[in-house]
């Protein structure tokens, strides 16, 4: 809120299957039912390059270096900020985006160990030094998650195709969630929800969040 522009950007991090697409979902009926324009989006994926970006990013049997891993994100997060984020918040849409420039420092930094101060300076450089106005870190513990994310994946009868970070060692998913609660205290934009709860719950402790935002 302390960004001039028309509309609200809110972000959504957390380790996988934290509930981030559930909890999108519920936070765009609440606006949508106020009557206000919303944007989902998401990354990596959120803008047509994107799209072909991600099959490649997030493609476990696709081998990749930690820099190259980090350049596509980076040209994915440019081009969605440049003609997706940018002119709806333009617009004065409310966008709401499932990971942003912190996934980048919670997985490359703090997952892969890359130097932290680089990739807020890249971050800045790709998202046009724009930031949310709020984010919201679905916090719990990487065990129930991965196991949320896998019953869903079989559910959906997904394959290994998006699955470079679900194949990831437990300890690098702690240390993911790690990163997130250290980022949090670092800036007044984070909201950290216990995401063990109910996904009914979850979205009552941001509703209470978002009805003081809006104030
Ligand atoms: N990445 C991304 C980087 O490394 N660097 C970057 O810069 C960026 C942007 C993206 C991957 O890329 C990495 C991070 C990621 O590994 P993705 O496919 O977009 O991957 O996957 P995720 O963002 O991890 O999202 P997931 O789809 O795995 O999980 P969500 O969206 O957090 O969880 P959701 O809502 O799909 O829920 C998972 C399951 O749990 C249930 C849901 O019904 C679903 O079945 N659920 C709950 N169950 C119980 N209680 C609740 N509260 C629940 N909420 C949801």
């Amino acid at each position: 809120m302390t960004q001039e522009r028309a509309g609200i950007f809110i972000s959504l991090e957390g380790i996988e299957g934290a509930g981030k697409t559930t909890l999108m979902q519920k936070i765009a009926a609440y606006f949508q039912n106020m009557g206000k324009e919303v944007l989902l989006t998401r990354e990596p994926g959120g803008s047509e390059l994107g799209k072909k970006l991600r099959s490649i990013i997030l493609n476990a049997e696709e081998k990749i270096c930690p820099a190259s891993e980090l350049f596509l994100f980076l040209a994915d997060r440019a081009e969605h900020m440049e003609n997706c984020i940018k002119p709806a918040l333009e617009q004065g849409k409310i966008v709401l985006c499932d990971r942003f420039i912190d996934s980048t420092v919670a997985y490359q930094g703090y997952g892969r160990g890359m130097d932290i101060a680089e990739l807020e300076m890249l971050n800045t450089l790709a998202a046009g030094g724009i930031k949310p106005d709020l984010t919201l870190v679905l916090d719990l513990d990487p065990k129930i998650g991965l196991a949320r994310a896998n019953a869903r994946n079989k559910e959906q009868n997904l394959t290994v195709k998006e699955g470079r970070f679900e194949a990831e060692a437990l300890e690098f998913h702690q240390k993911i969630r790690a990163g997130f609660l250290a980022m949090s205290k670092k800036e007044e934009r984070f909201f950290v929800v216990n995401a063990e709860q109910s996904a009914e719950q979850v979205f009552e402790m941001v509703h209470q969040k978002l009805k003081t935002m809006l104030l």
